[in-house]
């Protein structure tokens, strides 16, 4: 299997000379409910520094090439001790998502059990029923009971996790958030995947282009040149954008909306796409978000959705493709989830699908550093604050890296260990299988 982060520097040199890039080794997905614990490094399907990426402004450390993984499936390298996935709360560090059965959770998993699996460290899966707050306070309140060693928690809102907070601080068990932030008041760090502002405006970028037929173009990664010349020659109807996001609290959705909603305030926009966006919530749950996606196909009211979750944009694919609808749709998918409702290959005419381009990130590396932050924390005295380092070790086919903590005001401190990624006919023939 390939490094991701090759393959995306690679992909981008191939695409701006206007080539199709050879294709990957095959590679199974850990989309596809893989086993927590163990499992290697498709991991590396994913990369995180997409020199592309950078564009936005997400600095791309200098892309140093690992070695290949031998194959797909490949165990994650030799694991020293007893580390990896155990059924044990106690001495373990715990990883929580939002909820179990969504498989973004599943990878980021998988990165984090095999990088604890190779620091020799065990590790448990937490994940509740439920994706609410309350369900997570439950199971946190048991893990700290339980004696759990660390922490690591995407959170379903930022409200209602105090007492539960403060007790795992009484009891120093280091809390770090990844993905959906934790309280600034409690968590040692927050592990971001990608800019906040370039996954927002990214997102309103994309559903606008899609909707004025213009393709996506790798050499303007974050789009921001194209939409700005597509929408000075657009004349027409204003066009109107939904969102079908996950939780109506949930940190991480909200922080990208709030994003989308200050892009579309620019003056590129004005009296061309409409400010207001419609928002509807799905709970990143499958039959929810397929009722909210019904509920945009009956109003008719959007020219396209953008689904900042993974659930969400595939319900959503299902329900506008069955339909044969004109709403088009983009936002942050899986392409193992998303590759029926968008094109296959170079070929493919993309504004035949629903879902022409889309973004997302390399999920597995996001837990494996989210792990690399615990170990940081349990070995190197690392304490979360601005300018300080965390380091990760080489890892399946990823080199050492370092990533340098940011300070992003309040008292809050966060780590970028990723950059979005646009996933579109150019490059869909190597991703719809793995990831
Ligand atoms: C979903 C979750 C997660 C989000 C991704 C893009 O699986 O809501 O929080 O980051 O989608």
């Amino acid at each position: 299997m390939k490094n991701f982060k090759k393959f995306m520097a690679l992909g981008l040199v191939a695409a701006m000379a206007g080539t199709t890039l050879a294709g990957c080794g095959g590679g199974s997905s850990s989309a596809a409910g893989s086993s927590a614990g163990s499992a290697a490094p498709e991991a590396s399907a994913a990369g995180s520094e997409a020199p592309a990426a950078s564009a936005a402004g997400s600095e791309a450390p200098a892309s140093s090439a690992a070695p290949e993984a031998s194959a797909a499936g490949s165990e994650a390298p030799a694991a020293s001790g007893n580390g990896g996935t155990t059924d044990q709360v106690s001495g373990s560090h715990v990883f929580m998502f939002k909820s179990v059965g969504n498989n973004f959770g599943v990878i980021m998993y998988d990165g984090f059990s095999s990088y604890m699996a190779q620091v020799g460290e065990p590790c448990i899966e937490k994940s509740p029923a439920e994706t609410t707050v309350a369900a997570q306070v439950q199971l946190l309140d048991e893990s700290i009971t339980q004696g759990c060693k660390s922490i690591s928690i995407s959170t379903n809102g930022d409200t209602g996790f105090d007492q539960v907070f403060e007790k795992a601080k009484g009891a120093n068990i280091p809390i770090v958030s990844v993905d959906s932030e934790a309280s600034a008041d409690y968590r040692v760090v927050h592990n971001v995947q990608a800019s906040t502002a370039d996954i927002g405006a990214m997102q309103v970028r994309a559903a606008v282009l899609i909707e004025l037929g213009v393709s996506y173009d790798p050499s303007d990664v974050t789009m921001e040149k194209t939409v700005e010349t597509a929408l000075a020659d657009y004349s027409g109807e204003e066009l109107h954008l939904g969102v079908l996001s996950a939780g109506i609290d949930t940190p991480v959705q909200n922080g990208w909306i709030a994003e989308m909603e200050k892009e579309l305030s620019k003056d590129i926009y004005k009296g061309k796409v409409s400010a207001e966006l419609d928002k509807k919530y799905g709970d990143d749950e499958a039959t929810k978000s397929t009722t909210q996606a019904q509920a945009f196909l009956a109003e008719n009211k959007v020219d396209a959705i953008i689904s900042p979750t993974t659930v969400g944009i595939a319900a959503a694919g299902e329900v506008l493709t069955q339909a044969g609808s004109d709403i088009k749709l983009t936002g942050l998918g899986l392409p193992t989830e998303m590759n029926k409702y968008m094109p296959a290959t170079d070929a493919d005419n993309e504004f035949d699908f629903v879902c022409p381009y889309m973004m997302l990130w390399d999920v597995t590396h996001l837990g494996a550093s989210t792990a690399a932050i615990q170990m940081a924390i349990q070995n190197d005295g690392y304490d979360g604050s601005a300018g300080s380092t965390v380091s990760m070790e080489a890892w399946g086919e990823y080199a050492a890296e370092d990533f340098t903590t940011d300070d992003a005001g309040n008292g809050a401190t966060t780590l970028l260990t990723g950059t979005p990624f646009v996933f579109y006919k150019g490059n869909m023939t190597e991703w719809a299988n793995k990831l």
